[in-house]
């Protein structure tokens, strides 16, 4: 039976753009697997799979439902043994535990200062409404004045890649060799950034750069073909 995951689209159901889709999409590339996407926008989150969802991805294997990015890798790995491990094992899961948080603390706030108001315009309207009145009562003020002098995160956030900088100075991927999941989750913090931000952020040259090229193209550039918002 085919795989169905579900994930974020914008008003054009061709921009996926959620971090956490990009981590299940990287993923079942990894193992091979194939799988149907379901552009799903926000405000159909909530009917999806009988209101089992409140949030995606959503990933559906036959009668089984997963959500949540990382315990889709787990079931993906428990599941699917004879296909590259996508985690590297037990005490893996643990480190890259560690990786997550540091994404989600470190990286994320600055790409959603940079982004937010971006991911708003490119949204359908009734989305639209949603997201600004869930995302304005979270971080207590208007997208517009989030939005303003965002310019000053560019420099932040090249500076909290600096420990993926030094790491890739000796390693090609934070998996080591080749990539496991640890470097997708950090890939699609980068993803949302490249689909969604109106203005040049990421960095041009350098390790982060480079191994971000490397994640882009794999998997017959699925990463690189992805269709932008703008
Ligand atoms: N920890 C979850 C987070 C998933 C998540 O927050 N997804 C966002 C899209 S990027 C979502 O569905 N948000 C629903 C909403 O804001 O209403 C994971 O890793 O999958």
């Amino acid at each position: 039976m085919t795989i169905l995951l579900y994930e974020l689209c914008g008003a054009d159901e061709e921009i996926l753009f959620s971090p956490h889709c990009w981590k299940t999409r990287m993923s079942l590339a990894h193992k091979g697997l194939e799988f149907q996407s379901v552009p799903t926008s926000f405000t159909e989150i909530p009917g999806i799979e009988a209101g089992k969802a409140k949030s995606v991805p959503l990933l559906k294997d036959g009668d089984t439902i997963v959500g949540d990015s990382f315990e889709i890798a787990k079931y993906l790995d428990k599941t699917y043994p004879d296909t590259p491990s996508l985690l590297g094992g037990k005490e893996a899961i643990a480190l890259t535990n560690f990786v997550i948080n540091w994404s989600q603390s470190q990286l994320h706030p600055l790409i959603g200062g940079l982004c937010m108001k971006d991911i708003h315009d490119i949204l359908a309207d009734v989305d639209q409404t949603y997201f600004r009145k869930d995302r304005e009562a979270k971080i207590k003020m208007t997208l517009e004045n989030l939005h303003d002098g965002r310019e000053v995160k560019i420099d932040m956030l090249l500076k909290a890649l600096l420990p993926l900088k030094l790491l890739l100075k000796n390693q090609s991927y934070i998996g080591g060799d080749t990539p496991k999941f640890a470097d997708y989750v950090v890939f699609g913090a980068l993803q949302w950034l490249r689909i969604t931000c109106t203005i040049p952020v990421l960095p041009q040259e350098g390790e982060v750069a480079e191994w971000f090229d490397r994640l882009l193209d794999m998997y017959e550039g699925m990463g690189r073909a992805a269709k932008a918002g703008v």
